[in-house]
């Protein structure tokens, strides 16, 4: 298990991920797409990258076009590394799915 990191560390890690803001001991990334189905797709390729980090985000639908993307350490009790890290490899398919 990784460690929770301090205020500092987070405050410049979230610098590098202006799309993600924080909330509490999670940081969070709203992404609006085409359609239902583009956030389905969204909402699946961000499955799959979180089944291979085994780090799992909770992810809403909501408004049948939106896709809210949660992170946290539940085993740190807060955010760690590890968020940082999915959410950096979430970013490019934020991209793909966002509706320009
Ligand atoms: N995801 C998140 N967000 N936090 C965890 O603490 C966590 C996880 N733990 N995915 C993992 C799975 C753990 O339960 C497995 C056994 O590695």
């Amino acid at each position: 298990m990784r460690e929770k990191l301090d205020e500092a560390a987070i405050g410049a890690r979230l610098q590098t991920l202006p799309a993600w803001h924080r909330d509490g001991e999670t940081i969070v990334r709203e992404v609006t797409c085409k359609d239902f189905r583009s956030a389905l797709a969204f909402v699946n390729a961000t499955g799959e990258l979180a089944e291979a980090a085994d780090h799992h985000p909770d992810i809403l639908i909501h408004g049948w076009n939106r896709v809210r993307i949660m992170l946290s350490t539940h085993s740190a009790g807060g955010l760690t590394e590890h968020d940082f890290e999915l959410a950096a490899q979430i970013e490019p398919l934020a991209h793909r799915y966002e509706t320009q």
